[in-house]
């Protein structure tokens, strides 16, 4: 770059270069600091005593925060920051009282596993990640409220995280009333007897632990035996998606096994019509909206009941109950399934084979009892996302018991497999091979037989014996499904659905039901680096909540973080938490109302999700130690209004790897918490956009291993590290793959301003690109000719004119401030930059001194996305004080179109009139003026028109 040669610098020392940016923006940052630039004002205090401030409509604007690396953050992190301060700044800029903070999601797995190897203590290294991550962010010139910004770590937010817990916790779900109410109302129900308890026992005779026991089952958030998969060799519970195909540990390879242990659940699934349904309130991507159905995966079917068949082997007077959603093939139904793990199995298995039992269902052992522990045995090492995998062969054993389908009558046997999960519907379903694909792959392996009941129109027939797999269709007739008071023949799937479900249900043997796929969200993990829970338990073991006073429970020192191991396939152990090795902290002797007594802390802490689960709404009022919110403020920022029924943050930018967990947690506490009465919002956030990622190449060597990228030549389309030829792939950015680039560098090289003006100039915000550092410099030409445009770079003057800008510029400037301004409020931040370049060129073209009202106009327009060099630029244009509150420029329309143009009208060659048309006018608008101008009609005298040639929008020839 010739410009930056000292000679350069020299003739020009007021040019805008890397240094002269990086002392404008320290400046400016210091001075937003200083001025509280950015500190947003809540309706009590600031906002009564300003009624100005009070009618002004509010944004509030939220990036997904950020976990506090050790490795800070390279260039791809801060493209969602960038956006949601561009679009805040304009927001501002616009007249509306904006909130935009940032905070740090800062509990979680890598600082836990940084202590374990270090001995470090979790928040020394947290603390100062933080550090470093602020300091990165404020180089950027980010335009928080720092007010309001805090990490999830501490103990002044996660006494609130405890206190949000314990009001899940004493509450419950009111189908009737349908939602949340305090458990108290539940305890007075019990006791004045409008509600039994499970037993019919009078509720004042149960013990305390029978009616802790009753409320369990109750409360929103419980204590329960779940099915996990526990890891001894790591110590530690593990998530589905912690667990390899091959039922072992991602991390480890060690074994996990299927467990019962004793676990907090968060009873979400009482949410899950909600949380379906409220979807339509939000303006959210629509694939996110589908992943969140998908997630909950409503389904509508019934349960039915098939009693067990009184003949042959031990005979139990059970019915298996399955859920279906296909209750239209229920004559098809020619066995059955449970699950391995089903608790009828043991009751209903019978001393010996059955006569005549066929040699493949027994699976090579000599009793039922045998065969089904061998299995149970073998499925207990899967994973359920192995189990149900679709193309794997189907496995199974025959339980030696029959049971009878209720309209054919027929005796069907009874299997287990581990293709039926215990944890979806009931555990059990009726097999109907002939119209589901996996039935009839198990149907196929174990010579089972198959009933054509929906009537194939594929021209295949109705024998299943002749097929390659079950014919599956919801738009078909039913056939050979007449039976005990029952004819389904003839009937579509839903008219046949709906007479079984009549059927059984004046029968009392099934009902129609909604099932769903979501499951209870398991809240406990073994780990140090978490919220504590504000629980502890009596002599007894029975649960109790800390009071308010009590909070927050703060983690112990302790001197080992990791949980403790076992031998990798002892499957009896259970966990032993880290808290739990700390003696003093776990017993304790508190004052819980009936005088002093000895109790034992949960040892568990909350999953990382927990801080993330209602952060908006403490950068709402974050110093708030009275209560979670003031209600007032609450309803100011999220409370519903015109257009956002459910209330909510206004923008909520993030990835879109958060699409289901992140904000299906989220959304459920901010329900508990509006049914509670805390919250005046029912929906946390309204808008929820999805930036893209800044991607990057990585070059690999001849060993697939990556070199770093910032030392990779191209040569005749090749790409060469030391010599050698390495590939070149586009990934991701990180520092494994050594083609991380940090902001820092960029600023340091060119300054904030440009690197942000090159982030969102990439391309549209929610489309993935590559990274190119070469590229930057465009944007930094642009800030360098901008500056220009207002100030001698020998002199450091400004060089604006005060005369009256042309025709042309005015129409450019006014063009410009139209499309930008639409532009930013669509978040359409790169064409907003090409029209700003634009403008800037018009005027560099035009050599002469630059008009001052359209230096100032241009300087606001590019204020948000450049905002350094704005101000600096708006100051030495004569203003005091900083544009952030300063009115974003407004088009006056008619010069944001384009002029008239003159369009010439002639008859046999000579011109007869001019027309002042829009340049876009079609020809037949231009043909008809023409014909109708009076000095035409005037011309043509009555003479008739053989033709009219349209050129528009310039010409128009009438041939006579
Ligand atoms: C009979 C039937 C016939 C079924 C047919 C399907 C097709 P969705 O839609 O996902 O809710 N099912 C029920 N519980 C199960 C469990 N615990 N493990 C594995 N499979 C289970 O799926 C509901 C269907 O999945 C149910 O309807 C049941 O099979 C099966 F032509 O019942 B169906």
């Amino acid at each position: 770059m010739s410009d930056t040669t000292p000679a350069a610098e020299t003739a020009a020392p007021h040019r805008y270069t890397a240094q002269l940016a990086a002392g404008i923006e320290h400046r400016w940052q210091d001075r937003w600091e200083a001025d509280g630039t950015f500190d947003a004002a809540n309706p009590t205090g600031d906002l009564d005593s300003d009624p100005e401030l009070a009618a002004r409509p509010k944004k509030f604007i939220m990036d997904m925060f950020p976990y506090p690396s050790g490795a800070g953050l390279h260039v791809g992190h801060p493209l969602g920051y960038i956006a949601t301060d561009v679009y805040a700044r304009f927001q501002r800029m616009t007249g509306h009282n904006v909130l935009h903070t940032l905070g740090f999601d800062a509990f979680g797995l890598p600082a836990e596993q940084y202590a374990v190897q270090t001995g470090t203590h979790p928040r020394t290294s947290t603390e100062a990640n933080i550090v470093t991550m602020r300091a990165q962010l404020r180089r950027l010139g980010l335009g928080h409220d720092r007010r309001r910004s805090f990490a999830t770590i501490d103990p002044d937010y996660y006494r609130w995280t405890q206190w949000i817990f314990l009001q899940i916790y004493n509450s419950w779900y009111d189908q009737a009333a349908d939602r949340a109410r305090p458990i108290a109302d539940l305890v007075a129900q019990f006791a004045d007897g409008t509600r039994a308890t499970p037993s019919g026992r009078p509720w004042a005779e149960l013990s305390a632990a029978e009616q802790s026991e009753v409320l369990g089952t109750h409360r929103l958030a419980y204590a329960a035996q779940s099915p996990v998969n526990w890891c001894p060799g790591l110590g530690t519970v593990l998530a589905n998606e912690e667990v390899t195909a091959e039922g072992r540990s991602e991390r480890g390879n060690f074994p996990v096994f299927k467990a019962n242990l004793r676990q907090w659940m968060m009873r979400i699934t009482a949410y899950a019509d909600r949380l379906l349904t409220d979807l339509d309130a939000l303006d959210w991507p629509e694939a996110i909206k589908l992943q969140q159905r998908n997630w909950i995966g409503r389904s509508e079917g019934a349960r039915v009941d098939f009693p067990m068949h009184s003949t042959g082997g031990q005979v139990t007077d059970a019915a298996v109950t399955v859920f279906t959603t296909r209750q239209d093939t229920l004559f098809g139904a020619t066995y059955m399934v449970l699950a391995p793990e089903h608790e009828l199995v043991e009751a209903i298995v019978p001393a010996a084979w059955p006569e005549g039992t066929h040699q493949a269902w027994t699976g090579g052992h000599g009793t039922p009892a045998d065969a089904v522990a061998a299995y149970r045995k073998q499925a207990a090492t899967k994973s359920d996302v192995e189990r149900q995998a679709e193309a794997k062969d189907k496995t199974g054993v025959f339980t030696g018991a029959f049971a009878v389908n209720p309209v054919s009558g027929e005796p069907v046997p009874v299997f287990i497999a581990d293709y039926v999960l215990m944890g979806y519907g009931t555990g059990a379903i009726m097999a109907v091979p002939a119209h589901d694909t996996r039935d009839f792959a198990f149907a196929r392996a174990f010579e089972l037989p198959m009933r054509c009941v929906v009537e194939p129109t594929d021209g295949r027939g109705t024998d299943p014996a002749t097929w390659d797999d079950a014919f599956v269709s919801y738009d078909a007739t039913i056939v050979n499904s007449s039976g005990a008071g029952i004819s389904l023949d003839g009937l579509g799937v839903t008219e046949a659905k709906a007479a079984v479900t009549t059927w059984l249900s004046e029968r009392g043997i099934g009902e129609g039901t909604v099932n769903y796929r979501l499951r209870d969200w398991l809240f406990s993990r073994q780990r140090y680096w978490g919220e504590p829970f504000p629980i502890v338990y009596d002599e007894d073991g029975v649960p109790h909540d800390l009071p308010d006073s009590m909070l927050p429970v703060e983690l112990p020192e302790v001197d080992d973080y990791s949980p403790r191991t076992f031998d990798p396939d002892d499957a009896d152990t259970s966990p032993e938490t880290p808290l739990s090795r700390n003696a003093d902290w776990v017993t304790v002797e508190l004052d819980l109302g009936d005088g002093p007594r000895t109790y034992r802390r949960e040892t568990n802490t909350m999953p990382n999700w927990a801080g993330s689960c209602w952060y908006e709404l403490r950068y709402l009022d974050p110093h708030n130690s009275e209560r979670l919110v003031d209600p007032a403020i609450e309803a100011y920022w999220m409370g519903p209004r015109e257009g956002q029924p459910a209330g909510g943050v206004d923008l909520y930018v993030g990835g879109a790897e958060h699409a289901v967990l992140h904000l299906l947690y989220a959304r459920f506490w901010h329900k508990v918490l509006y049914d509670l009465g805390h919250v005046s919002s029912f929906e946390p956030f309204h808008k929820l956009y999805n930036q893209g990622m800044i991607q990057a190449y990585v070059y690999r060597d001849a060993r697939r291993i990556a070199v770093p990228a910032a030392e990779v030549d191209e040569r005749d389309n090749a790409y060469w590290y030391e010599g050698e030829q390495v590939s070149r792939l586009l990934g991701k950015m990180g520092k494994s793959l050594k083609n991380a680039v940090t902001p820092d560098e960029i600023c340091a090289e060119y300054g904030a301003d440009t690197l942000r003006l090159y982030e969102m100039a990439m391309g549209p915000l929610d489309v993935s690109r590559p990274w190119d550092t070469r590229a930057v410099v465009g944007q930094y030409r642009l800030l360098q000719r901008l500056w220009r445009n207002v100030v001698d770079e020998a002199t450091g003057e400004v060089t604006v004119s005060d005369a009256e800008p042309d025709e042309e510029t005015l129409r450019a400037l006014h063009k410009a401030i139209a499309g930008v301004g639409t532009d930013m409020a669509e978040l359409r931040f790169n064409t907003a930059i090409a029209k700003i370049t634009e403008l800037n060129n018009h005027l560099t073209r035009s050599g002469a001194p630059v008009p001052r009202t359209v230096a100032e106009q241009l300087v606001l327009l590019i204020a948000p996305l450049a905002p350094h060099i704005a101000e600096e630029l708006w100051s030495r244009l004569g203003h005091g004080t900083s544009l952030a509150g300063a009115g974003f420029p407004v088009a006056d329309p008619a010069l944001a179109q384009d002029p008239a143009v003159i369009c010439v009208v002639q008859i046999k060659g000579k011109v007869k009139a001019r027309l002042e048309v829009p340049p876009t006018i079609p020809d037949a608008d231009l043909e008809a003026l023409a014909l109708a101008d009076p000095a035409v009609v005037a011309a043509l005298g009555g003479a008739a028109v053989r033709k009219v040639i349209v050129r528009a929008p310039k010409l128009v020839n009438i041939v006579v």
